[in-house]
């Protein structure tokens, strides 16, 4: 039987390089050979103090950069018109502990960052709970592969533990336990400061905009820490990041002879840059054209969206109608 694959992504703003290398080009190349449902999801969106006058035109944003990068339309869909993910949500809050959830590295980084922002900062319960709708999200389609960067890997182990304990409070293996599946790239880090991964809510510098023009890539990559001072015969992460990044856009020869050089001694980090940014360049300008050329349509890319969430939904409606029935809820007809 064919095997299912769920993933998604959160419309806060920009889709960057971290993003692509770590999930969403696996996610492309996933599309050939597994059933695969990729959500844009707008209720992880609210987890953090956002706008709500954005919020809806980032979810298609997201929705055309997806495109852009080659997800397929009839594999996406908007969480939020698929309402069972919330329903399922809250079934799961019931077989999920507080203990395992205040464990969630993600929830005390962002709630200390917060915090350390701004002493009145407002956490919400929705960033502490985020990862049980998230394991709504991926057992609602029942997935066997979960294609993901390495931050999530705490969350996949949460998804288990709440279909395991499902599955033995209603005496029936009923959920097949996801699997976390990496790319060869799983963590990226910030370029201004590879001991973070590259992530949006660190700030500006700290993601590549896989979208950003030229200009704004060489300028990003030129000011990358390299060396961070102190002897060490080990490679440094900000260097071996720019090394990752090269070798993901495909500069392969390059990257073997950047790499002698750095055996011998002789690498100069300018050339690393350089040859690094020339490789994502490249990469950006050939999705920025890709996105030019659907987003001159945006009202037929709306609705085969719409069409393809009611499509997907399908499966969803299903999955929700036995968990209730399995768990001594009322359907309604
Ligand atoms: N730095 C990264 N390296 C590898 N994979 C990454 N992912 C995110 N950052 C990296 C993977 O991208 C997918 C979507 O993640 P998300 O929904 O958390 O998207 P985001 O909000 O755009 O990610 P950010 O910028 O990293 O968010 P914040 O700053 O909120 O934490 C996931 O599969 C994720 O693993």
């Amino acid at each position: 039987m064919t095997k299912t694959v769920l993933s998604c992504i959160q419309p806060t703003g920009h889709m960057h390089y971290g993003n692509y290398f770590g999930a969403v080009k696996n996610w492309v190349d996933l599309q050939e050979k597994y059933a695969c449902y990729y959500g844009v999801v707008d209720y992880h969106a609210m987890t953090m103090p956002y706008d709500v006058k954005k919020l809806r035109n980032n979810t298609w944003e997201l929705i055309y950069n997806l495109l852009a990068v080659g997800v397929k339309a009839e594999n996406l869909f908007i969480q939020s018109l698929v309402p069972e993910h919330t329903e399922l949500g809250w079934i799961f809050n019931c077989f999920c502990s507080v203990g395992h959830l205040s464990r969630m590295t993600q929830f005390k980084d962002k709630g200390k960052d917060s915090e350390e922002k701004s002493k009145d900062a407002f956490v919400s319960a929705g960033l502490f709970d985020y990862p049980v709708l998230q394991a709504a999200d991926i057992l609602i389609y029942k997935a066997d592969y979960v294609p993901v960067g390495k931050d999530q890997d705490q969350h996949l182990e949460l998804s288990r533990a709440i279909a395991q304990r499902f599955n033995n409070t209603v005496g029936k293996e009923y959920f097949v336990m996801p699997e976390t599946l990496h790319s060869e790239t799983p963590k990226i880090f910030s370029t201004a400061d590879p001991s973070k991964k590259m992530s949006k809510s660190a700030g500006e510098k700290h993601f590549i905009n896989v979208f950003a023009d030229e200009a704004r890539i060489r300028k990003q990559i030129r000011s990358a820490v390299t060396d961070q001072g102190g002897a060490s015969d080990e490679m440094s992460p900000g260097v071996l990041n720019l090394f990752t990044l090269l070798k993901s856009a495909g500069r392969m020869d390059e990257h073997e002879a950047l790499m002698k050089d750095y055996n011998a001694g002789t690498l100069k980090y300018v050339d690393l840059k350089d040859a690094t940014a020339d490789g994502l360049s490249a990469m950006s300008n050939a999705f920025t054209e890709k996105k030019a050329e659907i987003t001159s349509d945006k009202r037929a890319i709306k609705y085969l969206i719409k069409q393809s969430s009611e499509e997907i939904r399908k499966i969803a409606k299903e999955t929700l109608r036995e968990v209730k029935e399995l768990v001594g809820l009322l359907n309604v007809k």
